[in-house]
């Protein structure tokens, strides 16, 4: 069901993050059991390999596909100054809850084109269930 939206769904992140629709790595697909999460990291890039093909990562849209997931939340700790809730923990920053159908978008770059290490993330433990994210990048040029 996935494969068949793709289009639609690819058409809809590049209007919506205003980066041409070529500039999109392909989606990719993460699953999380319990006790797993993500370890904060930025998106961009910080060796040249990456960069010579298609250039830095401007821009991530993250989709939750599953739904009654306890923790699991993807986490800002640069995100504003309140406290939010981390995979059961009370944390600084801001936390996105993993409802199936949401998505959230960041940047990892400025508009004077450096990378922002503000965008900092992670995805909180999961408690329970079982999480599904899928991930979009897009980049400064065509990722061929
Ligand atoms: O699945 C997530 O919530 C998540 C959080 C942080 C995914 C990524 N980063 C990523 O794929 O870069
Ligand atoms: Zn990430």
């Amino acid at each position: 069901m996935f494969d068949y939206h793709s289009q639609a769904i690819e058409k809809r992140i590049s209007v919506y993050a205003q980066v041409p629709i070529e500039n999109g790595e392909p989606i990719q697909i993460l699953r999380y059991e319990k006790n797993q999460y993500y370890v904060p990291h930025n998106d961009y890039f910080t060796d040249t390999y990456n960069l010579k093909h298609g250039g830095q990562r401007i821009v991530t849209m993250l989709m939750y596909l599953s739904d009654n997931v306890e923790g699991g939340e993807t986490y800002f700790p640069a995100g504003g100054s309140g406290e939010s809730s981390c995979g059961g923990k009370i944390v600084k920053g801001l936390s996105v809850n993993p409802i199936k159908g949401n998505a959230v978008l960041f940047w990892s770059m400025g508009l004077n084109g450096e990378s922002d290490p503000k965008s900092v993330h992670g995805a909180c433990e999961v408690l329970s269930g079982e999480k599904w994210s899928a991930v979009k990048w897009m980049r400064q040029r065509a990722f061929l």
